[in-house]
């Protein structure tokens, strides 16, 4: 098998929580009075918290303390967070949760390389929590995606070199973050326009004849 293991990233990915990043972002784009729709909710795929906050404070009207910033993406959070409680294992599609199982069933060892600080809560509400092999997340990188940290620290987890790893990534700067670790990536969704990934897949369950 020319890869041992894949690293999926989480949101766009594994399951979808733009609806709800969009709602708790627009709620604070709200009440500062900040211009805030789908085309730049867009941008802020695979971005981690403080860099979104960062594109969307492009359109704010003046300058905002460090503190304050902080403040308001606590507070994102808090709102995001509530929301992720509607989650539930409805909201693992079929064709994701037989894909995974057959790719463990093929010897793959499966892992997250996500920016997300709320993954292992995503995962756990989706029915995934103890799925994986390793988990790599927002909590365990100092360098958000493009930088391939997420990535690599996924692979030193799973004990295996990156060649050995292929990346899944619906985000321009998740491939773009396997490209500079050096591993073999597909594109989905979004991404595949980008021309930037190994393989572009036009439904998750194409893993399968990648990994054959
Ligand atoms: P949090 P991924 C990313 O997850 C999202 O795509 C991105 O929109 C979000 O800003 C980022 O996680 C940080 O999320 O605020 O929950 O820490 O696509 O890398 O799985
Ligand atoms: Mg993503």
């Amino acid at each position: 098998m020319k890869y041992e293991a894949i690293i999926f990233d989480l949101d766009g990915v594994i399951c979808h929580t733009d609806k709800y990043h969009y709602e708790a972002w627009k709620a604070i784009a709200d009440k500062l009075n900040i211009e805030f729709n789908e085309t730049i909710n867009n941008r802020l795929r695979g971005v981690s918290r403080m860099e979104s906050f960062n594109i969307i404070l492009e359109k704010y009207d003046g300058v905002m303390s460090e503190k304050k910033k902080l403040k308001y993406a606590e507070e994102k959070n808090d709102i995001y967070k509530e929301l992720l409680k509607n989650m539930s294992e409805k909201d693992l599609s079929k064709e994701v949760r037989e894909t995974l199982t057959e790719l463990r069933n093929k010897g793959a060892k499966l892992a997250i390389g996500s920016s997300s600080k709320n993954a292992k809560f995503i995962l756990n509400q989706i029915g995934l929590g103890d799925f994986f092999d390793a988990i790599s997340d927002g909590n365990n990188i100092t360098k958000s995606k493009p930088d391939p940290e997420v990535f690599l620290k996924a692979a030193e987890y799973l004990n295996l070199p990156a060649e050995k790893c292929l990346v899944v990534e619906d985000a321009v700067a998740g491939l773009e973050a396997a490209i500079d670790g050096k591993m073999d990536s597909s594109a989905i969704g979004d991404a595949v326009s980008s021309g930037k990934a190994t393989y572009n897949l036009d439904s998750f369950k194409d893993l399968l004849s990648i990994l054959n």
